[in-house]
C-alpha cells in the first residue's frame, strides 16, 4: 500500500470563512514544511503560520496549522491540517503549493482508505463516515453515528465469536470420531447452531429498512385525477412544488422530491391521476405513474372525501390496489369539505388546505416504512448496504449448509468448513481481511478529502 504524501481540500470550494486542507503520508512534514513558516514543532498544537509557494515564495495566506504524528492521526500516518481562509483562490493556491512541494492530489476517499488499511477504522466505520456526511435526516445521522461507534461491528464480532465456538464444539467430534457419545452431545451443537442462525437471520431482516434508510423510502402518491394528490404532496413537503388546479389531469409527469418525515428520509413522488385517457401526453404520464408504483416502497392512495367513494371507478381502484406489491395507505382527502360532524370513515381523513390529519398521516408513513427501526430504537444494529446484506446472506447460507451436511452424516471436519466460510464472510464484511477490489468498491463513492 502506498503511503506517499497526499493533499486535498477537505471542505467544499466556494465562498466561506475557512477552508481546511489536509495532508497525509510519510514525508508529509517535510513537504508541508517547505510551504509553512513556522512549521509547528509540537504535535496537536495550533500554530499560526505563513503559507507561501515553495518555489516562487509568494505569500498565499496566514493559516492556522496542526500536525499529528503517526500513528495518532485520522489516517494513522503523519498528518497536517491547515485552516486557511475560504473562497475559491486561497484554498486552490494552497493545494497547488503543497503539490509543488511534493505532495500528490488525493483520490476520492483516499484518507479514509488509509485509515482502514492502518487499522484506525474498520470498513463498516469507513462506510459510516460517508453515511454521516451524506445524512439528510436525523434518523440517518443517528444510524451513521451508531455504526461509527462500532455498533454493527460489535454485533458482527459477537456473531463471529459464536461461530468459532460452534466450531470448537465440533473439535471434540473431530478428535474422538469413534466415540458414540462424545463429551459434546449432538443436541448441544444443535442448540448453539440455532442461536447463531437466529441472530444472523435477525440482523439480515433489518436490511430492507436499513437500505431504505440510506436511500430514502420511495413514497408514491396515487389516485384518480383531481383527488388532491399534488396538494397532499406539497403539504408533506412543506412547499409548493407541484402545480395544483381544479382541472382534472393537471399533473402529467411524475414529480420527485426528498422530504424528512418524522425524522426519516423519504423520496416523495407525485403522479398523474389514474384514468382511461385518449390524450397522448396524459397516457404517457399514467404509464410513468405505473412504473413508479411498481418500484414504490409505500403508496398513498388518495380519494376525495367529498365525493362518496371517490372520483375513480370503484372497480378500477380495486384492480389497481390488487396489482400493487408495496403496502398501500388509503386516505380521504379534502376533509375540510366534509360536513361537521364528520361521517364515520374507515380510512384516515386529511386536508391539505387546513392541515387536518397530516400529523397522523406522517406518523403512519414513518411507521409503515420504518416500523422495525422505530421499534428497535437506535440501539439495535442495522445493516444499511447491499454489501452488508450480501455478506450476511452468504454467511447464513454457509450456516445452513453446515447443518445440512451434519444431517447427511458428513464427518465433522468437512461440515466445519461451512462454519469457516461463514466466518470469512463476516471478516470481509467488518474489514478484517479486505481484498483490494472490496476496498476499491467501498471508496469509489467517497468525496475527495475524506
Ligand atoms: N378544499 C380543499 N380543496 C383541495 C384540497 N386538496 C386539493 N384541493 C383542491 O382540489 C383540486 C385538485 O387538487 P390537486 O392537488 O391538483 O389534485 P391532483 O390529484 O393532483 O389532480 P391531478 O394532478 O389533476 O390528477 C384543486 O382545486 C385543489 O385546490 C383540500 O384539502 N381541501
Ligand atoms: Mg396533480
Amino acid at each position: 500500500m502506498l503511503s506517499d504524501p497526499i493533499v486535498a481540500l477537505a471542505t467544499p470550494p466556494g465562498r466561506s470563512a475557512l477552508a481546511v486542507i489536509r495532508l497525509s503520508g510519510s514525508g508529509t512534514f517535510t513537504v508541508a514544511g517547505r510551504c509553512l513558516r513556522p512549521f509547528p514543532d509540537t504535535p496537536r498544537t495550533v500554530t499560526r503560520s505563513r503559507l507561501a509557494h515553495p518555489t516562487t515564495g509568494e505569500l498565499i495566506d496566514e493559516p492556522l496549522v496542526v500536525r499529528y504524528a503517526e500513528p495518532r492521526s485520522y489516517t494513522g500516518e503523519d498528518v497536517v491540517e491547515v485552516f486557511a481562509h475560504g473562497g475559491l483562490l486561497v484554498p486552490a493556491d494552497a493545494v497547488a503549493a503543497f503539490v509543488a512541494a511534493g505532495a500528490r492530489l488525493a483520490e476520492a476517499g483516499e484518507f479514509t482508505r488509509r485509515a482502514v488499511v492502518n487499522g484506525k477504522l474498520d470498513l463498516l466505520q469507513a462506510e459510516a463516515t460517508a453515511d454521516l456526511i451524506d445524512a439528510g435526516s436525523p434518523a440517518q445521522r443517528r444510524r451513521a453515528l451508531q455504526q461509527l461507534d462500532r455498533g454493527l461491528s460489535h454485533r458482527l464480532e459477537a456473531l463471529r465469536a459464536e461461530l468459532l465456538e460452534l466450531e470448537a464444539l465440533l473439535a471434540y467430534d473431530i478428535d474422538f470420531p469413534e466415540e458414540d457419545e462424545g463429551p459434546v452431545s449432538a443436541e448441544r451443537v444443535e442448540r448453539a447452531w440455532c442461536v447463531v442462525r437466529d441472530r444472523l437471520a435477525q440482523l439480515l431482516a433489518t436490511a430492507p429498512e436499513g437500505e431504505r434508510l440510506r436511500e430514502g423510502a420511495l413514497l408514491v402518491i396515487a389516485g384518480p385525477p383531481n383527488a388532491g394528490k399534488s396538494s397532499l404532496f406539497n403539504a408533506l413537503l412543506g412547499r409548493e412544488r407541484a402545480i395544483v388546479t381544479e382541472i382534472p389531469g393537471t399533473t402529467r409527469d411524475a414529480i420527485e422530491a426528498t422530504a424528512v418525515i418524522e425524522g426519516f428520509p423519504f423520496r416523495l413522488v407525485d403522479t398523474a391521476g389514474l384514468r382511461e385517457s385518449d390524450e397522448r401526453v396524459e397516457r404517457l404520464g399514467i404509464e410513468v405513474s405505473r412504473r413508479y408504483l411498481g418500484a414504490a416502497d409505500l403508496i398513498v392512495f388518495c380519494e376525495a372525501g367529498d365525493e362518496g367513494r371517490g372520483t375513480g371507478d370503484g372497480d378500477d381502484r380495486d384492480d389497481f390496489l390488487a396489482a400493487c406489491s408495496a403496502p398501500v395507505i388509503m386516505v380521504r382527502t379534502k376533509a375540510d369539505l366534509l360536513p361537521v360532524p364528520r361521517p364515520p370513515s374507515p380510512v384516515p381523513l386529511v386536508s391539505a388546505l387546513t392541515g387536518e390529519g397530516l400529523d397522523t398521516l406522517k406518523r403512519r408513513l414513518a411507521e409503515a416504512a420504518f416500523g422495525r427501526l422505530l421499534a428497535g430504537g437506535d440501539v439495535e444494529p442495522v445493516v444499511t448496504r447491499a454489501r452488508h446484506r450480501l455478506a450476511l446472506e452468504r454467511a447464513l447460507d454457509e450456516v445452513d449448509g453446515f447443518r445440512a451436511a451434519r444431517a447427511q452424516g458428513v464427518e465433522a471436519a468437512a461440515a466445519a468448513t461451512h462454519l469457516r466460510a461463514a466466518v470469512t464472510a463476516l471478516d470481509e464484511l467488518i474489514g478484517v481481511v479486505t481484498p483490494d477490489d472490496v476496498l476499491a468498491r467501498v471508496f469509489a463513492t467517497f468525496c475527495v478529502g475524506k
